[in-house]
C-alpha cells in the first residue's frame, strides 16, 4: 500500500503555527516520524492559515523537500488554491512527484484541475462526489468515480497517476456510509480495466471518536480487502502500519515469513 502521510496538515495547531512562523524545525521533526514509519508520499495541507495560500504551500513543500525527495500531495478542497499552488511548487521542485489532492467529478472542478495535472505532470485524486455533494448511496458514488476516471483518461492522465477516493465520513456522524465507501471501491475496481488506484483519507472515519486508532486500523483492513491501494494516514501509528502489513500478507501481496513485519521494514530501508 502507498502510505500518504497525513500529519503535515494545518488542521493541527503545531503545523499551523509552524507555517505562520516559518518554523522548519517543527515540520522536520514531524516529517522524520512519518518517514521512519514508512511514509511514501507526503500530503501537505495548509489548513486555515493566514496569508497567500500558494506562498504557504511553496514554503511547506520546500521545507519538506530539504529532508526528503519523496513525492508530495498538495491537499486543498479549493480548486483556485491548487491552480495557484501547483505551478509554484512545480517550478521550485521540477523533479519531484506531485499529486493534486483533490478534484470532484463536478464539471467545474474537472475543467480546472485535469488540464493542470497534465500540464504540470501531476497525479490526481478524484473524489466520488459532484456538485450535489457526497452521495447517499453506493450507485451514485460509483457513477461519480467512473465519470471522473473517464474524464481523467480522456484528458491524457496515465491510469497509474489517477486515484479514486470514495470519501470517508466520520462514523459518529454518518454511521452507514463507511460500508458504502468499501463497496464503492470493490465495484469500481471490478468495472475498470486497467484499474486506477484507490485511496482513502483514513482518519476521517474516526474524527472526534475516542477509540480512533482502533477504528482507523480496523477500517483500513476492510478497505484493503476491497482493493484499496493507498491511504492518507498517520505513518507514525505503529499498530496501524502493522495491521496494514498483516492484511497485505493475508491478501497474498507479500511472501509470508515468520518475520514478515521486519521483512517489510527492512525492504523499505527502515529501522525495525
Ligand atoms: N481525502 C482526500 N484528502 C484528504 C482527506 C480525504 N485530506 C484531508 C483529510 N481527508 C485527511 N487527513 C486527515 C488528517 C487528520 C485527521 C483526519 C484526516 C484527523 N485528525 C485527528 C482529529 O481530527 O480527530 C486529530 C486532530 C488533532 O489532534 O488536532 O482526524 O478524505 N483525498
Amino acid at each position: 500500500m502507498i502510505i500518504f502521510s497525513e500529519r503535515i496538515n494545518g488542521m493541527y495547531r503545531d503545523v499551523r503555527g509552524a507555517i505562520a512562523d516559518r518554523n522548519k524545525e517543527v515540520i522536520h521533526r514531524l516529517l522524520a516520524e512519518q518517514l521512519a514509519g514508512g511514509a511514501d508520499v507526503i500530503d501537505l495541507n495548509i489548513g486555515p492559515t493566514k496569508g497567500d495560500p500558494a506562498e504557504n504551500f511553496l514554503w511547506l513543500a520546500q521545507a519538506v523537500h530539504e529532508v526528503t525527495d519523496k513525492p508530495l500531495s498538495l491537499d486543498s478542497a479549493k480548486a483556485n488554491v491548487l491552480v495557484q499552488a501547483v505551478p509554484a511548487v512545480r517550478e521550485a521542485l521540477p523533479d519531484t512527484g506531485l499529486v493534486i489532492n483533490s478534484c470532484t467529478a463536478a464539471r467545474e472542478y474537472m475543467d480546472k484541475l485535469l488540464p493542470l495535472a497534465v500540464q504540470y505532470r501531476c497525479g490526481i485524486i478524484g473524489l466520488t462526489m459532484d456538485q450535489d455533494g457526497v452521495p447517499g448511496n453506493v450507485e451514485k458514488r460509483v457513477e461519480c468515480g467512473a465519470s471522473f476516471l473517464m474524464a481523467a483518461i480522456e484528458a491524457g492522465i496515465p491510469t497509474e497517476d489517477i486515484y479514486l477516493d470514495p470519501i470517508i465520513l466520520p462514523i459518529h456522524a454518518a454511521p452507514k456510509q463507511q460500508i458504502h465507501a468499501v463497496e464503492a471501491i470493490r465495484q469500481l475496481a471490478a468495472v475498470s480495466d486497467p484499474p486506477p488506484r484507490f485511496i482513502v483519507g483514513l482518519s476521517n472515519v474516526s474524527q472526534k471518536c475516542p477509540l480512533h486508532k482502533l477504528l482507523n486500523r480496523t477500517y483500513l483492513v476492510m478497505c484493503l480487502a476491497a482493493g484499496l491501494d493507498a491511504a492518507i494516514c498517520d505513518a507514525a501509528d505503529r499498530d496501524l502500519i502493522d495491521a496494514m502489513i498483516t492484511a497485505e500478507a493475508l491478501l497474498g501481496k507479500h511472501l509470508y515469513s515468520d518475520d514478515y513485519l521486519r521483512a517489510w521494514r527492512m525492504q523499505k530501508g527502515l529501522a525495525c
